[in-house]
């Protein structure tokens, strides 16, 4: 068992270098051919970042049960000592994104100092009205933001601005605001008035933001409403986003669309209006599965990233907020982070090693075949020796999951944090 020092990371990387640098140099040889920079590549990974969860670092779980490991944080503070692992071993995740109240503290200038000490900073906090907290007046059973009472989203709206009076102390620059309002029965609920009233709470909140935040408005197909859900697609988001202003953009969760929808021209569509705020990525086969990123298709996140490279160059102003949002039910959640974390950072590579030029050419051109094995060609391109170069350069590990293993992290921690409760998971 070793601290995961800058000296223990580099005598594990130390067995893996020679290797390391033959698939680099077979890989710069190659791209070199094609007239990439595999430097520039580098670089460009190296200039990459994506926000972990607070909440990721726990095991997850189903409405049917969850099942906690050993050594699960039990409090922001071990959350964030969690997430400076991950960022020690890979340099590809310096912030955390908070819940609130779930990430709640007495004193948040110690809390961003605790994160500084981990080298991390804070990314957008996430409100919660999908849940009622003990001692709470007002229940967010017939929902929150939309809610028909008027005392209810003053509730819901009075706990956004708390988001935002904490994110002003962590340093943070953006409020996510995820509702589950809905109904489940048709009738139930005017779809019309729903939608007017969340806008209505929406605006008291935008009111109250500062001038260089953003709201990152979160849409979500179904769950837990299962017939209608106020913000269920793209479509209301950008509505929102619009009616809002220019600080409210929309949030894409990966997870959050029908089946087979095309999430990367959402992502065209988004960013071609300065409306794309940010992700959530995760991986899904049936709906809001929260699996690890790329797990099930990778193809799809990058085509997104292609979207994001495409959209690179339009908006002076773009920038969209990369985060990671999902559920680690059977694996340990430090090790399905990292291996996250290298997942979107190889979408991202892969999308930078597209010949641009060359595409818009064969687009132009109609030459269907040349324009897809022109994109086929970046996803085809094994980025992974570009990603160990940026990380080992900036003194991450060569092999992130193998170095986590063997630093014993796991059973240190499970010796030092008492178990946690056992009990439901996820939203
Ligand atoms: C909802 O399913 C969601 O994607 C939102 O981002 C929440 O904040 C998060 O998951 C955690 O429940
Ligand atoms: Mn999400």
């Amino acid at each position: 068992m070793a601290a995961i020092t800058a000296d223990f990371i580099a005598e594990q990387n130390r067995p893996l270098l020679a290797g390391h640098r033959e698939d680099f140099e077979a890989l710069a040889h190659k791209l070199a051919r094609g007239g990439r920079d595999p430097e520039a590549l580098v670089a460009e990974a190296m200039a990459f970042a994506v926000a972990v969860p607070s909440w990721g670092v726990g095991t997850g779980g189903t409405r049917f049960a969850r099942f906690p490991g050993a050594g699960e944080p039990r409090n922001i503070f071990d959350k964030l000592a969690d997430c400076g692992v991950i960022h020690r071993l890979t340099r590809l995740t310096p912030t955390v994104s908070p819940h609130f109240p779930w990430d709640k503290v007495k004193d948040y200038d110690e809390l961003r100092e605790a994160a500084k000490r981990h080298g991390l900073a804070f990314d957008a906090v996430n409100s919660n009205t999908f849940q009622d907290q003990p001692g709470q007046p007002l229940s967010y059973k017939f929902g929150s933001l939309s809610h028909t009472d008027k005392a209810v989203r003053q509730q819901a709206i009075a706990h956004n601005l708390e988001c935002v009076e904490i994110g002003k102390a962590l340093g943070s620059k953006a409020i996510t605001v995820w509702i589950g309002d809905g109904s489940n029965f048709a009738g139930q609920s005017s779809l019309a008035r729903a939608f007017d009233r969340y806008l209505d709470s929406t605006a008291a909140i935008y009111r109250a933001l500062p001038d260089d935040w953003r709201m990152l408005i979160e849409h979500k197909l179904f769950e837990p409403a299962f017939y209608s859900t106020v913000l269920a697609d793209w479509g209301s988001s950008y509505l929102a986003a619009q009616q809002l202003g220019p600080k409210a953009q929309c949030l894409v969760d990966l997870g959050h669309h029908a089946p087979n929808v095309n999430i990367e021209q959402i992502v065209a569509r988004l960013s071609r209006f300065g409306k794309l705020g940010g992700f959530h990525f995760n991986d899904s086969k049936y709906g809001d599965d929260d699996l690890d990123s790329g797990s099930i298709n990778p193809h799809q996140l990058f085509l997104v990233f292609n979207e994001l490279a495409e959209a690179e160059a339009a908006p002076p102003d773009f920038d969209p907020a990369y985060m990671i949002d999902q559920s680690h039910n059977v694996t340990d959640p430090i090790e399905s982070l990292l291996s996250s974390a290298e997942a979107i950072g190889g979408a991202f590579a892969r999308a930078q090693v597209v010949d641009r030029e060359a595409l818009a050419a064969y687009q132009k051109g109609n030459d269907v075949m040349e324009a897809f094995r022109t994109l086929r060609q970046g996803y085809n391109t094994d980025v992974a020796p570009i990603l160990a170069k940026a990380r080992i350069e900036a003194g991450g590990a060569a092999d992130p999951i193998l170095a986590y293993r063997e630093s014993g992290w796991r059973a240190r921690k499970a010796q030092e944090r008492r178990p946690p409760r056992a009990g439901a998971g996820i939203v």
